[in-house]
Order: C-alpha cells, then structure tokens, then sequence
C-alpha cells in the first residue's frame, strides 16, 4: 500500500561512520556492514487507535539507523507492516460497533500524517497483513509439510522446537517466556499444543469473523508472527541487517519471527541485529492503547505543537531508555527549538564543520542522540553568546540536523 511521502534528506560534506548498535540476540554492540543497500525491516502499527507518542520514539530511532546509513553513501531497503486485521483490531471495532476494516484504513490514514509530519522516511514497501495472506499461506503449508507445524482443530501451530536457535533472540528462560507469551498475544494454556509457546500459524476462520481462502489450510487469517516474516522474506530476504520494533516486541514476535524465518530457509540469522527501542511511559506506566494512558501525535499537532519540537522531545531520550512523557519534556524541546532556530538564522557563526562530526560520532554510538543534541545545543550557546565569522555554518548545522536528525530548521 501506499506509504507517505519523503522529506528530502540533504547529502552533507564528507562521509558518515558505520553505526554500531546494540543486538538484543547478542546483548552486546555490534558494528554493522551492511552492502551498498542497507535493508531494514521494522514492524508497523496495529491501526486500531492513533500513534501515540511511544509508537513515535520507536520509529523515530529507525529513521535514525536510516539517517546514519544514507550519510556513508548507501541506498537503504525499509520494510514496514500495517497489522491491519488481528485480534485487538477486532476487538475494538466490535466494541466500538464500526467495521473492521474501515478503522484500519483510517487509523492508517492518521499514522501516515503523523510518519509525514514527523520527517520519517518512508519505507519503500508499505505491506498490510490482509494484502500479504497469499504470499503467507504457502509458507505456512511448508512449514507444515516439513513437519515444522501441526494442526489443532482447524488452527495450525508452529513447532517452536523445530527451531536449534529458538531462545536465542531474547535470550529467556522458559519460564519468562511462558508467561510473556499470555501477556502478548500467545495461548499457552490451550489444551492440545506439543509445546505451550508455540505460536499460531493460522487460524481457521471463527464465526463472525473476516477470513480468508487459505488453501490447503481452509478459510482463515494469518498469526501476527508469520505476517511480519512473510512481508520480509518478500521484499529483503534472509540476513537483512536489522529488525527492528519495541522492546515488547522482543519476545514472542521478534523471537518466533526469527524461528519461522530460520526453519523456513534454513538460514541463520534472519537479522544481523535485533534492535529494540525503549518503552515510553505516561504516569508511571507504558503508553499503550489497551490501558489507554495515550499521548497522541495527531492531538499534539491539533493543538499546534510544532512536529519538529515533538521530533526534538523524542530525541531528548537514548532509544534504549525507557521514559516518561510529560509536559516539561515537551517545553524543554519547544525551548530547544526556539534557540536552534534562532541560531541558524544569521548568516554566519562559530565554525561547523567539528559539529557535524560530533553528530556524526554520537549517532554511529547506538544512536546516541541525546549527545548529539548537546553538541548542538553548544554551538547554538557560542552563536548566542559570541557569535563567529565563518560564512554559511548555520546552513551547514541547519542541513546537518535535517540529514541526521530530521528536524528542520
Ligand atoms: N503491529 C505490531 C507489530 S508487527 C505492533 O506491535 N503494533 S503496535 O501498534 O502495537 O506497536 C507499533 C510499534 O510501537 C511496535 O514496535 C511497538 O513495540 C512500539 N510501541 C508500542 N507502545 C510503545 C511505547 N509505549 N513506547 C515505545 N514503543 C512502543
Ligand atoms: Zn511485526
């Protein structure tokens, strides 16, 4: 489907570093390599409600690991999902009695101006759950026909044991992963499963539910994990350089994404990196539609809040703290704002062509991007306080921070 459209990304003098960035599989920072086209897959919204400010700092730090790789001359392959029919979306079209389908569409509509709004690049494939079934169920036909899944009245299962790596993306134990399954969308207590985390593959088509022709699987609609891995296979192929998401995204989706993928090809890793954003908070708890503590970016925006002080209050945070969202985090990014815009507003200024390094360094650290907001905030203080005579470096710092940062000054 349509995705949005690009906001420029101005080519800056020099080149870029190779990002180092932290792999949940590894626990550890791992230097990425990619080839002359970086590829990146990073899991889409759920379009039942409207991007909240947590769904905006998970994409904004994707949009930076784009950002580092265009600044050393790379082309980048994004990949992104809308999960536009699953339980929770069925859900809350039932309750709120509007069809389906028409509250994907429009929660969707609502994210692409937000995404837009925000100068978050595009991905170049923008694939819904419903328009990837046909190439999904032939996966899970094979995956069932090497003995890999099972069927349980009419549902197929995937057989996580078929996978010798399953375990490795998160990393946890039995135990933690049964119980993070109930939270997330698995059933590891239904009766019948060989094993209880084993995830659905399809699911056979309920009463008063949409479905679909699923071949030699009968009508039905596709699990959450086999859509992100079918979408990705598609369009990037085994060992892309990072998969990205939430950090609840961990474990189960990226975890049995990994295993679908792995026994699929008999490759291994699906991804060099497993990149896991932060989870931001409101009152003391995780921003999330289920329990309704929501900032939205389409309301901040309404009430006249300027998208780039939004981009700027996200990259106040590293991407893998976990934080709150509160109203002084918005006025101290407004504040920013307002002093970076009036120091690129003169013609010349102190020297940029270190501060453009100092982006540079800080984002190829794990995206370090509250430290390149200092560096920033440092030579808007001297253009303040002292001035400078070098012609043309506040256009230098005001491309700088679009290329690397998005924000336009
Ligand atoms: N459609 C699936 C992925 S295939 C999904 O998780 N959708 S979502 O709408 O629930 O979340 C979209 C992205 O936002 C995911 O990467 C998720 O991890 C991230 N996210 C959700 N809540 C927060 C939060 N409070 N803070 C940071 N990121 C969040
Ligand atoms: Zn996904």
């Amino acid at each position: 489907m349509y995705a949005w459209p690009a906001s420029e990304v101005p080519v800056l003098p020099g080149k870029g570093r190779d990002l180092r960035i932290h792999d949940t599989a590894t626990g550890g920072l791992v230097t990425l390599d990619p080839g002359p086209v970086a590829r990146i897959y990073v899991c889409g919204i759920t379009p039942y409600d409207a991007t909240h400010l947590g769904h905006a700092a998970t994409y904004n730090a994707f949009d930076l690991v784009q950002r580092v790789w265009l600044d050393t001359k790379r082309q980048v392959h994004y990949v992104q999902n809308v999960t536009d029919v699953d339980d929770p979306l069925l859900e809350r079209a039932e309750r709120d009695g509007i069809d389906w389908a028409a509250l994907a569409e429009k929660e969707t509509a609502l994210f692409r101006e937000d995404m837009t709004a925000l100068r978050m690049l595009p991905p170049q494939d923008y694939i819904g759950a419903v328009e990837a079934i046909p190439g999904i169920v032939p996966l899970v036909e094979r995956l069932r026909d090497a003995g890999a899944a099972y069927e349980l009245d009419g549902d197929v299962y995937f057989s996580v044991e078929s996978d010798p790596h399953f375990g490795e993306v998160s990393g946890l134990d039995a135990a933690a992963m049964r119980l993070l399954s109930a939270e997330r969308g698995g059933d590891p207590d239904r009766p019948g499963k060989k094993n209880p985390l084993d995830p659905m593959l399809w699911m056979a088509a309920r009463e008063g539910e949409p479905s679909w022709d699923g071949g030699s699987l009968g009508r039905g609609r596709p699990g959450w994990h086999i859509e992100c891995v079918a979408i990705a296979l598609d369009h990037l192929g085994m060992g892309f350089d990072v998969q990205g998401g939430g950090s609840d995204l961990a474990f189960p989706h990226h975890e049995m994404g990994a295993s679908h993928a792995q026994v699929l090809t008999g490759e291994f890793p699906m991804a060099k990196a497993y990149v896991h954003a932060g989870m931001v908070a409101l009152h003391g708890e995780k921003m999330s539609k289920s329990r309704g503590n929501l900032v939205f970016v389409s309301r901040l925006r309404q009430d006249g809040v300027d998208p780039a002080a939004i981009r700027l209050a996200l990259l106040a945070h590293h991407y893998r703290a976990d934080w709150e969202w509160t109203d002084q985090v918005l006025e101290d990014a407004v504040a920013r704002l307002g002093r970076w815009r009036a120091a690129v507003s003169r013609p010349d200024g102190p020297p940029a062509e270190a501060l453009v390094e100092e982006i540079r360094e800080a984002l190829a650290d794990d995206l370090d991007a509250p430290a390149a907001l200092a560096a920033v905030d440092r030579w808007a203080a001297l253009q303040q306080e002292q001035g400078g005579t070098d012609e043309g470096a506040p256009g230098v710092v005001s491309r700088a921070v679009d290329a690397l940062l998005g924000v336009a000054l």
